[in-house]
């Protein structure tokens, strides 16, 4: 692929510290969070990047974890002819800094050593939080085309969520004139721009950065050398390059793209892979989401009823339904249960019969007998007694105990959680 002889370096922004997705991320880091039933995060954005053929990767995180690295190492492998990598670099100690990540800018200055090594004309930029499937490639060659500093992915969005992205106004050539970090909604309206009919009748007037951006290395190195303050993109280092009449174009995208930076988010992202044909195909052949493949059994079932069910591999399945809902690896789910609109994460490893068998009071790993589980995302490793419901409703308030939280109406019962037998929730 032609993006092989440009000279690029992708980095991927893999999270601060996480807490809108907490307690997914309380003993992991966000890119290791399971997504959909057998991948992880940051499958992803990497994914995207092989499918476009961007083969070199850096990982920004705030916090390694064994989790992350064990999936690192063992799915992104290249043979010597590739000279691809992807490598994690969580936020260090150096002689010169001994602070977290800032921002989203700070952690990449705080990178760019690493990237020296490595030849390279282009910086991309990407976030490790969303579910979308881009051409990269295409975007490269627009940025290429248009001869810019600095190209913004961009997409059209409605009144209501322009506050949580940045806006900006375009020109007839396609350059940013204008950008305001999340404008307040009573600004909002003053950042409306003339769009294609299709996105007007959808009442999509606003046109909002996607976090992820394209940097001709030097500008990048400019940028940062002149604004040594500077810590956040969307903040200050895309506002000033506009500001100091840098050409930074806007790459118009208008596909399926959708921030899972909150529980609700990620929790009805995970929803909608259930459904007939969802916007994000996991069934493309030309679109393949790596993961590590685990040379797991085939999943086993006994007489469960089945709608809109997503089933991974290595499962021992028992309930009597299971509707529009996501079925991680090697769940293993009692008679009698049924479970509708929920997260299941499954199990980093099987119990075997003897274990089982000393665990006395304690539930086995899984969910038990005559369980009802809805609008809750079950962590990995979680022991459900039988007779349990877990019933998530927006009535419920957030709420955090030892053993699960709820937000935005959603339980989640946290990873290796044990409830015991009649618990309701
Ligand atoms: P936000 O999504 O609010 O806005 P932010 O929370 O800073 O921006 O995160 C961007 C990405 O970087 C996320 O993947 C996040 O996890 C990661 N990240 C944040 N802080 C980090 C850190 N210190 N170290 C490593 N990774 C970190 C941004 C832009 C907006 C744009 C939206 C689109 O600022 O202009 O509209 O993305 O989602
Ligand atoms: P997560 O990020 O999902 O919380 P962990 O940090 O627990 O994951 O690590 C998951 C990895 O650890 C998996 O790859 C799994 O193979 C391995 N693992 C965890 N527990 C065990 C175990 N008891 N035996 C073997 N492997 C295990």
């Amino acid at each position: 692929m032609k993006t092989n002889k440009i000279k690029m370096i992708a980095l991927i922004l893999g999270g601060g510290a996480g807490t809108r997705l907490y307690p997914l991320t309380s003993q992991r880091s966000k890119p290791a969070v399971p997504i959909g039933g057998k991948y992880r995060l940051i499958d992803i954005p990497i994914s995207n990047c092989l499918n476009c053929g961007i083969k070199r990767m850096f990982v920004l995180t705030q916090y390694n974890s064994a989790s992350l690295n064990q999936h690192i190492k063992n799915t992104y492998i290249f043979d010597h002819f590739t000279h691809g990598f992807v490598d994690i670099l969580a936020a260090e100690q150096t002689p010169t800094s001994d602070k977290w990540f800032q921002g989203t800018a700070d952690a990449v200055r705080q990178s760019m050593h690493h990237l020296a090594n490595h030849e390279h004309d282009y910086v991309m930029i990407l976030s490790g939080d969303q579910l979308y499937q881009m051409d990269l490639e295409e975007l490269t060659h627009y940025h290429i085309k248009q001869k810019a500093d600095l190209t913004v992915a961009t997409i059209p969005v409605i009144d209501k969520h322009a506050p949580a992205f940045g806006i900006m106004k375009v020109n007839d050539k396609g350059f940013i004139d204008t950008f305001t970090e999340k404008p307040p909604l009573e600004v909002v309206p003053e950042w409306a721009s003339p769009v294609e009919e299709k996105y007007a009748k959808q009442g999509r007037h606003y046109l909002a950065s996607m976090g992820i951006y394209l940097f001709k290395r030097k500008f990048l190195e400019k940028l940062f050398n002149e604004n040594p303050d500077a810590t956040d993109f969307g903040k200050e280092i895309i506002p000033l390059a506009i500001e100091q009449n840098f050409k930074v174009a806007s790459y118009p995208y208008g596909g399926y793209w959708e921030d899972i930076g909150t529980i609700r988010s990620f929790f009805e992202a995970n929803i909608a892979l259930t459904d007939a044909i969802p916007e994000f195909n996991l069934f493309d052949d030309d679109n393949v989401i790596y993961t590590r493949p685990r040379l797991l059994a085939p999943s086993k079932i006994f007489g469960t009823w089945f709608n809109q069910a997503v089933i991974a591999e290595g499962s021992i399945i028992h309930a009597k339904k299971i509707e529009r809902s996501i079925i991680g690896i090697r769940s293993r789910i009692g008679n009698n249960t049924e479970i509708s609109n929920a997260i299941i994460m499954g199990n980093d490893s099987y119990e075997t019969l003897d274990e089982m068998e000393k665990l006395g009071n304690t539930p086995k790993r899984g969910i038990g007998d005559n369980c009802q589980i809805r609008n809750a995302i079950i962590d990995k490793d979680v022991r459900i007694g039988s007779d349990v419901i877990i019933h998530g409703s927006v009535a419920l308030g957030d709420t955090e105990t030892d053993t699960y939280c709820i937000r935005d109406g959603v339980i989640v019962v946290k990873k290796g959680a044990i409830i015991t037998n009649g618990t309701k929730i």
